[in-house]
C-alpha cells in the first residue's frame, strides 16, 4: 500500500475547509466557555487540555528534553527494551489508535515493533503538532496509512475511516494522569468502546516516588514548565482578547499526598484586575488558578482502575529505576 495521510483534517467529508473552520470555531468557542466559567468559579480552574495550542505544544517538546523531565526519556528507553516482548503480545494487529499522539516520535518505536501494522490514527487536540507528525511519520514508514483525527479523546465516539478488525491502544507520556480517576475511567472505557472486543490496550503511567524527584520533574530550574504553564494565559490574550500580564502570575507546582497527583496553579503576584472577552476578574495576592494535575499510580492502583473499567490488566513493565510503567491491558 502506497504511503497515505488520508483524510488529513477532514474525516473523509468533502467541504474539508468548510468543516475544518467549523471545527476551529466550536474549539474557540469551548476555550471561551471554560475559561470565563473556570475563572468566575472557586476555586478557579481550566481545563488542562487547553494548555495545547501550537506555542503549548511546542514548549511540551521542549519539557521532553529536559534532565528534570524523567518520564519521556524513560519511556523511550523502555518501548526499546520492552518492544519485542509487547510485540509477542499484539504482533498481529494491523490498526494501532494513539491519544494525545502530540508529536507522535515514541511511536515510530513501537510501530518498528509491530510487521504487521497498516493503519496509524494518531487523535490530538493540538492540530499543527498532529499534523507535523502525521506527515512525518507517514514519511518514516513507508506502507503506512496515516489517518490523523483533531479533537478531544474524552468525546471522540467513532474512529472514523478506521479498517475492521482488532486494534491496539497507545496512550503514551502518562497523559492519563492528567484525567482524575473518574474522567480515567470514563475514557477507559470509552476508548473500550472505541476500538472493540479482541483489542488491546498500551498505557505509560508513571509511578508515585520521592518528592526530590516528582518536584523539579514539574517545576524545572530553567523555568520551561513555567512557560509551558504561563502560555495558557497568553493563549487568553491571544484568543479571547484577554488582558492578562503574565509577570504578575506564577507557576506553582506541589504534590497532593491524598491525591497522589502533582497539581499545577498559576498565582497572582499581585491584587490585580483581569479582563476577558469583554468580563472583568478580580484577583488578590497569592489567588490561584488550577490548570492541572498529573496523577501518580502503582502498578497495582493502576490495574485495579483498568479492571474497573473493563480492561483485563495482561503484563505491566516498569523500568530499572521505578521510574515508569508501561501496561498492557485486553478485552477479552
Ligand atoms: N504522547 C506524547 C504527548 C504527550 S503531551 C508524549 O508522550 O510525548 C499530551 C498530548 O495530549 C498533547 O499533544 C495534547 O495536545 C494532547 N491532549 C491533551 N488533552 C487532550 C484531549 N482532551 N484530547 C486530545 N488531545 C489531548
Ligand atoms: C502530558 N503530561 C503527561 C505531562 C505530565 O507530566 O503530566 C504534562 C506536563 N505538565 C507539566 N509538565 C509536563
Amino acid at each position: 500500500m502506497a504511503s497515505d495521510i488520508s483524510s488529513l483534517l477532514t474525516e473523509g467529508r468533502p467541504s474539508a475547509s468548510a468543516a475544518n473552520r467549523a471545527r476551529r470555531a466550536a474549539e474557540t468557542a469551548a476555550f471561551a466557555e471554560a475559561v470565563l466559567d473556570g475563572l468566575a468559579r472557586r476555586p478557579r480552574s481550566i481545563p488542562s487540555r487547553f494548555l495545547y495550542d501550537a506555542a503549548g505544544s511546542v514548549l511540551f517538546e521542549e519539557i521532553t528534553k529536559l534532565k528534570e523531565y524523567y518520564p519521556t526519556r524513560t519511556e523511550t528507553k523502555m518501548l526499546e527494551t520492552f518492544g519485542a516482548e509487547i510485540a509477542e503480545h499484539v504482533g498481529d494487529t494491523e490498526t494501532l489508535v494513539e491519544f494525545g499522539s502530540g508529536s507522535s516520535r515514541k511511536t515510530s518505536l513501537l510501530i518498528d515493533a509491530l510487521p504487521s501494522l497498516d493503519t496509524y490514527i494518531p487523535i490530538d487536540v493540538s492540530e499543527d503538532v498532529l499534523m507535523d507528525a502525521a506527515k512525518r511519520l507517514s514519511g518514516k514508514h513507508p506502507g503506512l496509512t496515516v489517518r490523523p483525527l483533531v479533537g478531544d479523546f474524552t468525546r471522540r465516539r467513532t474512529l472514523i475511516g478506521a479498517p475492521r478488525g482488532d486494534k491496539l491502544g497507545f496512550f503514551s507520556g502518562s497523559t492519563i494522569g492528567n484525567l482524575t480517576h473518574k474522567e480515567a475511567k470514563t475514557f477507559l472505557e470509552n476508548a473500550a468502546r472505541l476500538l472493540g472486543q479482541g483489542s488491546a490496550f498500551l498505557i505509560g503511567v508513571d509511578l508515585k516516588k520521592s518528592l526530590d524527584v516528582l518536584i523539579p520533574a514539574y517545576d524545572d530550574e530553567d523555568g520551561v514548565t513555567a512557560a509551558f504553564s504561563l502560555n495558557l494565559l497568553s493563549r487568553i490574550n491571544r484568543e479571547l482578547d484577554g488582558d492578562f500580564d503574565t509577570a504578575r502570575f506564577a507557576h506553582v507546582a506541589l504534590y497532593n499526598a491524598d491525591k497522589g497527583r502533582i497539581e499545577i496553579y498559576l498565582k497572582s503576584l499581585a491584587d490585580q484586575k483581569v479582563h476577558v472577552l469583554g468580563r472583568r476578574f478580580t484577583f488578590s495576592t497569592g489567588e490561584r488558578i488550577h490548570t492541572e494535575n498529573s496523577h501518580k499510580y502503582t502498578v497495582a492502583e493502576f490495574q485495579e482502575l483498568a479492571h474497573s473499567s473493563g480492561w483485563r490488566p495482561v503484563t505491566a513493565w516498569i523500568d530499572e529505576d521505578d521510574l515508569f510503567s508501561l501496561h498492557l491491558l485486553q478485552l477479552s
